[in-house]
């Protein structure tokens, strides 16, 4: 039974699944470049143009790799899902050369095409061309794509939401994990936006990065969400979740939420955990009313109501502009149709609160309230910075209209930022803000701009960077790999780097067994007295306390051969070679004479040799040579000896002739214990015989195999280290006897 729950499982999930799927029949088309044209009844289709048009409301195009180019993709069918089925190698650009003719238009706005959705697709556009992505519908989502338009001649926004249709009465349209980037021809000088949201429904972007070239406009233009809604005036705000707002010109905002529409419904806008990066001029945020609709005279633009919390602003002219003065609805909106153009008396009351965030520019934020040809009573603008960080004068309000209240500190940019002019709004482990804006508020996003966690620490950071300490990077250089023993090495981690601020401190390990050396200044040098190859290591520590290592190889050659000496036999000494002892032994006395029978018996004594060699890096062996130089001219024999005639004392005269003869002749006799005797070699090339060595002393005892001759003999001894060096031979000449 135990083993049966599983498959029962199985198959009761299986008929759960076939049942629905039966009913709602939903189709997957494949489009592969490779396939024929058109479709085959497999629901393969060569092009998505081919697929879409089969399509019925829910199906699925699933694109295989590939560069597409075709006509205006228009998606009229209902929850449709268009996915790249290699993620990131779909690239669908239009072929279409119609001034301004999109790339994919999500809808009719008829409330056809509702619900579509594009995923992992690289959508571009030619020079011409109108947005990557035009909408005219609501509930449709871009996902985890990447939307271009770049080298464009065209202004037109990337990405833009147009629902003036009257079949469209509201929703959202969602922009979510994707990057969307604005580059137009560095020749033409335009002012659309990178995202341009709709009239009626709102605008969702989630964890995406946009990026608007110095040729163009705005990061992200939000229209309001509630114009002419009828009688189901719901506001739903724009909302903008995590991510990054980047713009190049120099009088580009941000973000602008904009108000010309003829509804008391407020344009709320939240902004949660987002890094706006404006023009050196331009405000992160600017929230501004337009003109009324001219054909709904009397009435008033929408009320504009935004709250942005743990946002980070810095690098523009000013946080925030505020404007409720009647301004004509900027060009792109202007080239949106139904957008009213006309400039007119109604303005709105504008209210912008930015709480726990970073609100910096070169300036304070501007606001606005009322402009020369503004009548409409109760029109206002309002900004208040609360628990932020902000170059906003403090105390109340300030002469612009900006109230400043809660715990706000004022910190330079470079106090705060990794990396201000590079646009990197990170924090610095030194911020003063981390930890400074408490806990998460029911609602907010549980993480930072980047997706990390909104809390790390003791409570969340002002802005939208939660700091989490990244690990350092180590470098290690050399100015040398190999050296000799006794040379320096200079070695350079300055090269090691922390993303989030200086490292704090270098511990540099030489492998050679020599004490770690600390420094704060990553700089060093280091003499290596023992021989060997050796691993240098680096370890790099941060001011958060993260760490990495680095290490370089070094090989330090030997050039110390080992020390070695003879400690016995002692120069000239006479070392007796054999123990003689006789034995009296009286017979019996034959014939009354007493006789004695004496017996000789000759031993060899123990003669030991013994030395010392020693060495930085160690010995590995150590080899003696043993040289007869003269004989007596009796043999000595354990045993029985018959007589001993010693040898005529030579006078060191003779012997030096001697000698000067056997290095003429070139001749010596060199104990060979292969052949267990003194055999004749060549002076200059002794016999070595290898001897045990341990602790640095060596030992080699003389053994009875070898019939040993009584006379001159000079023992040389020499030793190899371990890396292979050899000392110079030690000699000690003595005599056995
Ligand atoms: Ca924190
Ligand atoms: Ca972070
Ligand atoms: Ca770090
Ligand atoms: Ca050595």
């Amino acid at each position: 039974m135990h083993g049966r729950t599983p498959i029962l499982a199985a198959s009761s999930i299986l008929a759960a699944l076939l049942s629905p799927a039966a009913a709602a029949a939903a189709t997957t088309f494949t489009v592969d470049p490779a396939a024929p044209a058109g479709c085959s009844g497999a629901n393969v289709c060569r092009t998505i143009t081919e697929a879409n048009a089969k399509v019925a409301d829910g199906d699925t195009i699933s694109i295989r790799a590939g560069a597409y180019q075709e006509p205006t993709i228009a998606v009229t069918k209902n929850d449709v899902t268009l996915v790249a089925a290699d993620p990131g190698k779909v690239a669908v650009a239009t072929s279409t050369t119609t001034a301004n003719a999109p790339t994919f238009t999500l809808g009719d706005g008829t409330g056809a095409g509702r619900g579509t959705t594009l995923r992992g697709l690289v959508v571009g556009v030619p020079a011409t061309g109108g947005p990557a992505v035009l909408v005219e519908a609501a509930g449709t989502l871009v996902d985890a794509s990447s939307l271009q338009r770049s080298g464009a001649t065209s202004d037109q926004a990337v990405y833009a939401v147009d629902d003036s249709g009257s079949g469209i009465t509201g929703g959202t349209n969602t922009v979510r994990s994707s990057f969307v980037v604005q580059l137009a021809n560095p020749a033409e000088a335009g002012a659309a936006p990178g995202l341009l949201g709709g009239a009626k429904t709102s605008l969702v972007m989630e964890d995406t990065t946009v990026v608007v070239g110095e040729k163009s406009g705005a990061g992200v233009v939000l229209p309001g969400n509630d114009r002419e809604a009828g009688s189901a005036r719901t506001a739903v705000p724009n909302r903008i979740t995590r991510g990054t707002i980047l713009t190049q010109k120099a009088t580009a905002n941000a973000v602008e939420v904009l108000s010309g529409a003829a509804s008391a419904v407020p344009k709320a806008t939240v902004l949660d955990s987002v890094v706006l990066s404006p023009g050196s001029d331009g405000a992160g945020l600017r929230a501004a009313s337009a003109a009324g609709n001219p054909a709904l005279q009397g009435s008033t633009a929408g009320d504009i109501a935004v709250t942005a919390r743990h946002v980070s602003v810095a690098g523009g002219g000013r946080p925030f502009a505020l404007d409720a003065a009647a301004l004509p609805m900027p060009a792109p909106l202007s080239a949106v149709p139904g957008s009213p153009v006309t400039p007119s008396a109604p303005v709105g009351r504008i209210a912008v609160t930015a709480d726990r965030s970073i609100a910096h520019g070169r300036a304070a934020s501007t606001v606005a309230a009322a402009a020369g040809n503004q009548t409409q009573a109760g029109s206002s603008a309002r900004l208040t910075v609360k628990d932020s960080d902000t170059t906003d004068n403090s105390g109340g309000t300030d002469a612009a209209g900006t109230t400043v209240t809660g715990a706000t500190t004022r910190t330079a940019d470079d106090a705060l930022f990794r990396n201000l002019a590079a646009r990197d709004l990170h924090l610095k482990a030194s911020a003063p803000v981390i930890d400074k804006a408490g806990a998460q508020v029911a609602g907010e996003s549980a993480t930072d701009f980047e997706g990390q966690p909104r809390i790390t620490g003791a409570a969340s950071d002002t802005g939208a960077d939660e700091f989490l300490d990244s690990a350092p990077v180590a470098s290690l250089k050399a100015d040398r790999a190999a050296v000799n023993q006794g040379e320096t090495i200079a070695f350079d981690a300055t090269g090691s780097s922390d993303i989030d601020g200086p490292v704090a401190r270098f511990a540099f390990n030489f492998g050679d067994g020599s004490p770690a050396e600390e420094s704060t200044t990553g700089a060093t040098s280091h003499q290596f007295t023992k021989a060997g190859a050796f691993t240098v290591v680096v370890g790099v520590l941060d001011s958060g306390g993260g760490t990495a290592v680095a290490t370089l190889p070094v090989t330090v050659a030997d050039v110390n051969p080992p020390s070695v000496a003879i400690t016995a036999p002692k120069a000239s000494s006479r070392i007796r070679l054999f123990n003689v002892r006789v034995l009296r032994k009286a017979l019996k006395p034959v014939g009354g004479r007493r006789r004695t029978r004496t017996t000789t018996t000759t031993t060899l004594r123990r003669v030991l040799f013994t030395g010392t060699a020693s060495d930085e890096a160690g010995v590995r062996s150590v080899e003696l040579s043993l040289r007869r130089v003269s004989v007596t001219r009796s043999k000595a024999k354990v045993g029985r000896v018959v007589r001993t005639v010693t040898a005529k004392r030579r006078t060191a005269a003779r012997r030096t002739a001697a000698s000067a003869r056997a290095a003429q002749s070139a001749t010596c006799a060199f104990l060979d214990l292969k052949v267990k005797r003194f055999a004749g070699r060549s002076c200059g090339k002794p016999i070595f015989l290898n001897v045990a060595v341990k602790d640095d002393k060596w030992a080699f005892r003389l053994k009875k195999d070898v019939a040993y001759r009584l006379g001159l003999y000079v023992l040389s001894a020499r030793a190899t280290d371990v890396n292979g060096v050899v000392s110079a031979p030690v000699s000690t000449t003595f005599r056995l006897r």
